[in-house]
C-alpha cells in the first residue's frame, strides 16, 4: 500500500522549501498564470498553491513539474540520479490491487449536480481558447484486451458537462479510439486530477501500447496503486486522487478547439475535435485542483522526462557506454537531445545520432559529447560544439522526416528536417582539457566562512 498522494507530496515538498502559497484572491483567468510566469522570468520554480483563486471553494497547485530537483524529490532520490531511478524502476512494473472504496469517491456528484464550472479551471495564456484542464490522467481501455491505457490529454472546458479532448496521432489514446470509432461506439474515459507527482510521471512513462502505465506509476511510486471501480463506467481510477471526472468521449459528436498553448511555446490552431461527455465527478470533500502550466516548463519537464528512459534504452544497444541523455527545456524538452558517451571508436557518435532518432520521433537535434561534459548544461554542450566539432565531418542532416505536427516548422503536416552533431573529440591527437589539480577537495563553507 501507498501513503503517497497529493497532499503527502505537498507537505514533502513545503518542508524542502519548494513550495510557494499564495493567498491573495486570484481571477482563473490569467492572474494565477501570471504569477508562474513572473516567477519563470526569474528563473524561479517553485510549486505553487493558490489559496484563493476564482469563488476560493477550491485551492489550486500548479508548477508541480517545473523542476527537476522536485521530481527527483518525488521519486525519492537526489536530482542527478533522476534518470537512473526512472529506468531503473520503469522496468520493474509494480500491478496496482483494487480496494473497495477511497477517497477519491467521498463525494459523488451525477445528473444535473454536474458542474465542471464550479472548478477553479485555470486560462493560462493569452490566446488560449478557455479554461482548459491541463493535469488529467485519463484512463481507458483498449476493446479488444481489455488493457489499460494512460496519459495526459488537455482539456478544454465546453459547458457544464463537457469537455473537448486532444487524441494526437501519436497517443495510443488514438489507436484505441479509433477501435470504438469503427464501431460506432462511445470510449468510456475517467480523467484523474490530482495525485502525487511519481503517480504522474508514471502515467506518461513512454512504454509500448499494451503496457498499462498504472503498472509504472506503481513503480514509480514503489507500492501498488490502489485502484477504485468508477462509478458510471467499467474503468478504476486511484483511490488517493482529488478529482475523477467519469464520461465517454462521443463516437461522433466534435467541437471546435484551441488555440492553445503548447509545449513548444508557441499555439496550436484550433481544430474540430472530439468532445468528453462527464457522467459523474467523484472527488475528495476538500479537493485540491491540479493544473500544470501548459506551454510552459511544468509541462515541458513532466513530458519530457519519461521520454529519456526510452531513449536511453535505445541509443545503450548502439553504444553500451552511453552515460546519460537529456532533452533540455531550451528545446522544450521534446526537440533536442542532448547525450553523453564515453567513446571507444570513432563515428560511434554518429550511430548514437541514428538510435536517438529511431527512438523518440519528436527529437530535431541531437548532440554527442563526450562523458566529461555536463549535458544538463546548454553552455557546457555548446561549448563542447565550439571547441570538438568540426562540422563538416561530424554533421548531418536527414532531409524531409517525420517529426511533430507542432513543429511551426513542419511541413505537409509532420514532414521536418533532423540534425545530427557529434561534438566527441576524436580518439586520438586532441588538446586535453583545462583542470585544476585538488579543485574537488576545497571545502568552499571552511575557506570562504559560509558566504
Ligand atoms: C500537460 C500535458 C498535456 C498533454 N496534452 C496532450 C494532448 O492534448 N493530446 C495528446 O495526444 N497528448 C498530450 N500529451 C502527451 C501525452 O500525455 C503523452 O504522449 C502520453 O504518453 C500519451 O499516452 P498514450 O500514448 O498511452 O495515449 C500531454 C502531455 C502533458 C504532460
Ligand atoms: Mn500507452
Amino acid at each position: 500500500m501507498s501513503n503517497k498522494d497529493l497532499r503527502s507530496f505537498l507537505k514533502e515538498a513545503e518542508a524542502h522549501g519548494e513550495l510557494a502559497r499564495i493567498k491573495e484572491h486570484l481571477d482563473p483567468k490569467f492572474q494565477a498564470s501570471a504569477v508562474l510566469a513572473k516567477l519563470e522570468k526569474e528563473e524561479r520554480y517553485p510549486a505553487c498553491l493558490f489559496e484563493n483563486v476564482g469563488d476560493g471553494a477550491y485551492p489550486v497547485v500548479s508548477n508541480l513539474f517545473a523542476s527537476r530537483k522536485r521530481l527527483a524529490l518525488a521519486l525519492g532520490c537526489e536530482e542527478p540520479e533522476l534518470n537512473a531511478v526512472y529506468r531503473e524502476r520503469e522496468d520493474k512494473r509494480i500491478e496496482p490491487v483494487m480496494v473497495p472504496d477511497g477517497p477519491v469517491q467521498e463525494v459523488v456528484l451525477t445528473g444535473d449536480d454536474i458542474d465542471l464550472t464550479k472548478f477553479p479551471i485555470l486560462t493560462h495564456n493569452a490566446l488560449d481558447a478557455g479554461p482548459y484542464v491541463t493535469c488529467g490522467a485519463s484512463v481507458t481501455k483498449d476493446p479488444d484486451t481489455g488493457i489499460r491505457n494512460i496519459g495526459v490529454y488537455r482539456h478544454q472546458l465546453h459547458g457544464k458537462n463537457k469537455l473537448g479532448i486532444h487524441m494526437s496521432e501519436a497517443s495510443h489514446v488514438n489507436y484505441i479510439y479509433g477501435k470504438y470509432e469503427a464501431q460506432g461506439k462511445d470510449m468510456p474515459i475517467a480523467i484523474t486530477i490530482g495525485h502525487h507527482p511519481a503517480f504522474y510521471l508514471g502515467c506518461l512513462s513512454f512504454v509500448p501500447v499494451g503496457v498499462d502505465e498504472y503498472g509504472v506509476a506503481g513503480a514509480l511510486m514503489g507500492a501498488p496503486l490502489e485502484l477504485v471501480k468508477c462509478k458510471t463506467c467499467d474503468l478504476e481510477v486511484p483511490a488517493d486522487a482529488e478529482i475523477v471526472l467519469e464520461g465517454y468521449v462521443s463516437a461522433t459528436e466534435r467541437q471546435m478547439e484551441a488555440p492553445f498553448g503548447e509545449f513548444t511555446t508557441m499555439y496550436g490552431g484550433p481544430h474540430m475535435y472530439h468532445v468528453v461527455t462527464v457522467t459523474a465527478i467523484t472527488m475528495r470533500k476538500m479537493p485540491i485542483y491540479l493544473d500544470c502550466f501548459s506551454g510552459h516548463l511544468d509541462h515541458q519537464l513532466l513530458g519530457g522526462t519519461g521520454r529519456l528512459s526510452v531513449i536511453y534504452k535505445t541509443v545503450r544497444m548502439a553504444c553500451p557506454t552511453v552515460k546519460d541523455v537529456f532533452m533540455a527545456p531550451s528545446g522544450c524538452c521534446r526537440m533536442s537531445c542532448y547525450v553523453s558517451i564515453h567513446k571507444r571508436h570513432e563515428g560511434e557518435a554518429k550511430n548514437v545520432i541514428g538510435a536517438v532518432l529511431a527512438s523518440d520521433p519528436f527529437i530535431k537535434y541531437v548532440v554527442v559529447v563526450d562523458d566529461d561534459v555536463n549535458i544538463f548544461s546548454d553552455s557546457a554542450v555548446i561549448l563542447a560544439i565550439a571547441t570538438r566539432h568540426h562540422p563538416e565531418q561530424d554533421a548531418f542532416m536527414i532531409k524531409n522526416a517525420k517529426g511533430h505536427p507542432l513543429d511551426p516548422t513542419a511541413y505537409n503536416g509532420y514532414v521536418v528536417t533532423k540534425v545530427g552533431i557529434d561534438a566527441t573529440k576524436p580518439l586520438k591527437d586532441f588538446p586535453e582539457t583545462v583542470e585544476v589539480p585538488g579543485t574537488d577537495e576545497v571545502d568552499l563553507d571552511r575557506l570562504l566562512g559560509g558566504m
